[in-house]
C-alpha cells in the first residue's frame, strides 16, 4: 500500500522534454494516471506570470518538478549566471505556484553536486551544507539547494507534501551530447563511436581521469522518483543512486569496449577535474525499499543501442 496512489491522478512532468523529464514520463505510462505536459513554446517556467496562470487553469494534483537548466563541468563553470538564475526562477515558480493551486504532492528533483567538495564518502544526505561547495558547479549547487529549502519550508509553514531527490550522475535517452555542455557518459560514448567510425587511433578525456563518478540510467532514476512519490512524505531530501562509482579513466575503458573501439586514450590537462569523488549513500532510499535493478555495463550498452544504432546517421557515422 503506498501513501500517495496515484490513480486516476492528474500529474505534471515539468521538463519533459529533457532527458530525466522523458523517462518519468515513460514510467508513468505503466500508471493509471492522467500525464500532463507544457512545451516551453507555450510557458516559459521561469515566467513567475505564465507559469501560475497554466498551473492555475490545468490543476495538476501531483507535479514532477524535473525542469533545470543543466549541463556539465565546462558549462556549469563558464556559464554561472544561466545556472544560477534559471534554475532560481524556474524552481520558485512552480513550487509557489503549486501551494497556491493547492497540488497535493510535489517531487523536486536536485543533484549530487548540492554536497561539499570533499564529503565524507559515500555521501550521506546530512552532508548537506556541511562544507564548501565544488567552485565549478556551486552555482547550480546553490540553486539545487534552495529547491531543497523551498520544499522544506513550503511543507513546514504551509503543510504542503513536497519532497525532494537528489540523483547522482545520470544519462539516458534524450541525452546531451554536444561536446562542451555535455556530461562525461554521452561524450565519451559519442567520442569512442565517432573515433571507431572514422578509423581514429586515440580519444582524448578531460582532466587526470582519477575523479570517481556513480552513474545511473535515467529509466532507473524514475523508476526511484515515481517509487518516492507514492512512498515517501517527509521533509528529508533523499539520494538517487546505484550505490557504486566508477574512475573516470575506467569509465572510458568500459565505454570503448562496449563500442569496440580499440585505440589509445589520451588526456586533455587543461580542462578541470571537478570534485575527486562523488558517491552517494543509497541507504535511506534502500531502506525505503528501493533499488536500482541494472548494472552500469548494462545501461551503457542499452544507451549506446537506443542512441547510435538504431536508425542513426547524427554523429556521420553509419550503424555498426
Ligand atoms: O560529467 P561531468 O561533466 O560533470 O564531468 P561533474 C565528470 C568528470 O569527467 C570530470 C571528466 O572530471 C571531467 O573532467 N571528463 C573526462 C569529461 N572527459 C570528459 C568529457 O569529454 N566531457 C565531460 N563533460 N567530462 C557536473 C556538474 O559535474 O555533474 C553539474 O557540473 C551536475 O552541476 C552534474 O551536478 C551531475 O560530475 O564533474
Amino acid at each position: 500500500m503506498s501513501i500517495y496512489n496515484l490513480q486516476g491522478k492528474r500529474v505534471w512532468v515539468a521538463g519533459h522534454r529533457g532527458m530525466v523529464g522523458s523517462a518519468i514520463v515513460r514510467r508513468l505510462e505503466q500508471e493509471d494516471c492522467e500525464i500532463l505536459t507544457v512545451g516551453r513554446d507555450t510557458v516559459d517556467l521561469a515566467n513567475q506570470a505564465q507559469t501560475s496562470e497554466w498551473i492555475m487553469e490545468n490543476r495538476p494534483q501531483a507535479v514532477f518538478l524535473a525542469a533545470a537548466k543543466v549541463g556539465g563541468i565546462l558549462a556549469n563553470d563558464t556559464r554561472p549566471a544561466e545556472f544560477l538564475y534559471e534554475n532560481l526562477m524556474i524552481e520558485s515558480n512552480i513550487i509557489d505556484a503549486s501551494y497556491r493551486a493547492g497540488v497535493e504532492k510535489l517531487l523536486f528533483l536536485g543533484s549530487s553536486c548540492i554536497y561539499p567538495k570533499f564529503a565524507e564518502q559515500p555521501i550521506k544526505e546530512e552532508a548537506l551544507l556541511t562544507g564548501s561547495l565544488e567552485p565549478t558547479n556551486e552555482w547550480y549547487a546553490i540553486a539545487k539547494i534552495a529547491g531543497i529549502k523551498l520544499t522544506q519550508a513550503y511543507r513546514k509553514q504551509y503543510g504542503c507534501d513536497f519532497i525532494s531527490a537528489m540523483p547522482t550522475n545520470l544519462y539516458g535517452p534524450g541525452d546531451n551530447f554536444d561536446l562542451n555542455s555535455s556530461h562525461v557518459l554521452p561524450a565519451l560514448l559519442r567520442k569512442a563511436h565517432e573515433a571507431k567510425m572514422r578509423g581514429e587511433k586515440e580519444i582524448t578525456i578531460w582532466g587526470t581521469g582519477t575523479p570517481r563518478r556513480e552513474f545511473l540510467h535515467a529509466d532507473d532514476c524514475a523508476d526511484a522518483l515515481v517509487f518516492l512519490m507514492k512512498n515517501y512524505s517527509n521533509d528529508g531530501h533523499v539520494n538517487v543512486g546505484s550505490g557504486d562509482d566508477i574512475s573516470i579513466l575506467e569509465l572510458a575503458v568500459l565505454i570503448c569496449k562496449i563500442v569496440g573501439f580499440e585505440g589509445d586514450i589520451k588526456h586533455d590537462l587543461s580542462k578541470p577535474d571537478g570534485t575527486p569523488r562523488k558517491l552517494m549513500s543509497a541507504q535511506k532510499l534502500g531502506a525505503l525499499g528501493w533499488k536500482t535493478s541494472s548494472t552500469l555495463p548494462q545501461g551503457i550498452e542499452s544507451f549506446y543501442q537506443d542512441e547510435f544504432l538504431k536508425d542513426d546517421d547524427r554523429f556521420n557515422g553509419r550503424p555498426v
